[in-house]
């Protein structure tokens, strides 16, 4: 089999990737703080960046849970795509690491360069998937942080592979996408986004709670915090939403799908007997 960068973007399109693009391992633009793709695999010599677009009906819905089933299964393309392209390569002989579409992360209490505890904790992807796709001319930052690429603007999903193959890389464009409108900036609810500026820890605490306050620094303020704190309590459910959002993957019970006889096609190798399903429910 001949890889190219040719037959690799082939390969990955017809997975469904809706862009790729190629970076020269030793060459990426890296975030703050760095991590380059060599540090993660000193023989690298390439990184391949895909993309893929969200539903924009997902975009549009009128409930984000919504959209954020669409962001699990753009994540799941990307992640068993990622899987699926690296375990060719390896078979090549060339070494190949799929970098998630999601976790993990590193985790910050403290600033490693200063040592001081941050007002909140950090977290950093093990490689930018933004930074790898402005390296390989994919698109740009918008003055929303987001990769902005001209098909499909910001409403798109990243994921990558660091890998051995040498192959042709993709040059940086200069691409004029963002027209500083400032609607991002306007429409922010925790004011991470200001005057052309980006903070980490209004976005965080605001993405992950939705509390447009962060937990505040002087004794006099708590009260304050802890009103917002009750009105959120009086319609939220923090152990349903937490089970609920991230631990979507885990059942308890099927009970009344497998007791179910229906299914014809079935008739011929379905066991007599049902035995029972030990599951982490409890007996009593
Ligand atoms: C961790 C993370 C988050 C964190 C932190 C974000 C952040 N900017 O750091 C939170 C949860 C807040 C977050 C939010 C969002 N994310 Co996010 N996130 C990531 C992840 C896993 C790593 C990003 C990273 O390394 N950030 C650190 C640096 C690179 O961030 P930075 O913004 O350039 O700069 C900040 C840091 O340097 C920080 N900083 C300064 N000093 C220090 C020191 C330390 C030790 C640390 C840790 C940080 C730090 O300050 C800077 C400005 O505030 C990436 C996937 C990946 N592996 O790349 C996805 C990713 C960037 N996220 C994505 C998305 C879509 C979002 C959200 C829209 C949320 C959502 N619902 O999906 C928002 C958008 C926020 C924004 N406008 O930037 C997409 C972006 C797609 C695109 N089109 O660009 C990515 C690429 C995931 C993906 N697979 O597609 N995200």
């Amino acid at each position: 089999m001949e890889i190219n960068a040719h037959s690799i973007k082939k390969m990955l399109h017809d997975e469904g990737i809706d862009i790729v693009g190629i970076a020269d391992a030793q060459n990426l633009i890296l975030a703050h703080p760095p991590r380059s793709a060599t540090a993660l695999m000193p023989s690298a010599r390439s990184v391949i960046v895909m993309a893929v677009a969200h539903s924009l009906g997902a975009v549009y819905a009128p409930d984000i849970m919504l959209w954020t089933r669409n962001k699990i299964q753009t994540s799941r393309l990307l992640d068993a795509t990622a899987e699926k392209i690296s375990r060719i390569l390896e078979r090549e002989g060339f070494l190949s690491l799929p970098i998630s579409a999601d976790k993990p992360v590193e985790i910050f209490k403290q600033n490693p360069e200063t040592g001081r505890k941050f007002r909140q904790t950090r977290t950093l992807g093990f490689l930018s998937l933004k930074q790898a796709a402005v390296t390989c001319g994919m698109g740009e930052l918008g003055r929303n942080n987001l990769l902005l690429t001209p098909e499909f603007g910001p409403h798109q999903r990243l994921c990558a592979i660091v890998t051995e193959v040498p192959l042709a890389a993709d040059s940086k464009r200069e691409l004029d996408l963002c027209q500083d409108c400032g609607r991002c900036e306007e429409a922010c609810p925790s004011g991470a986004l200001k005057a052309g500026r980006y903070d980490v820890d209004p976005c965080f605490n605001y993405w992950a709670y939705g509390f447009k306050r962060l937990p505040p620094d002087r004794f006099w303020e708590w009260p304050r915090y802890i009103r917002m704190l009750r009105q959120h309590l009086k319609r939220r459910d923090p152990l349903v939403e937490g089970a609920q959002t991230y631990i979507t993957d885990v059942d308890n019970c099927i009970e009344c799908m497998r007791v179910c006889p229906v299914g014809g096609n079935w008739e011929k190798i379905r066991p007599k007997l049902l035995p029972p399903q030990k599951s982490g429910g409890t007996e009593k």
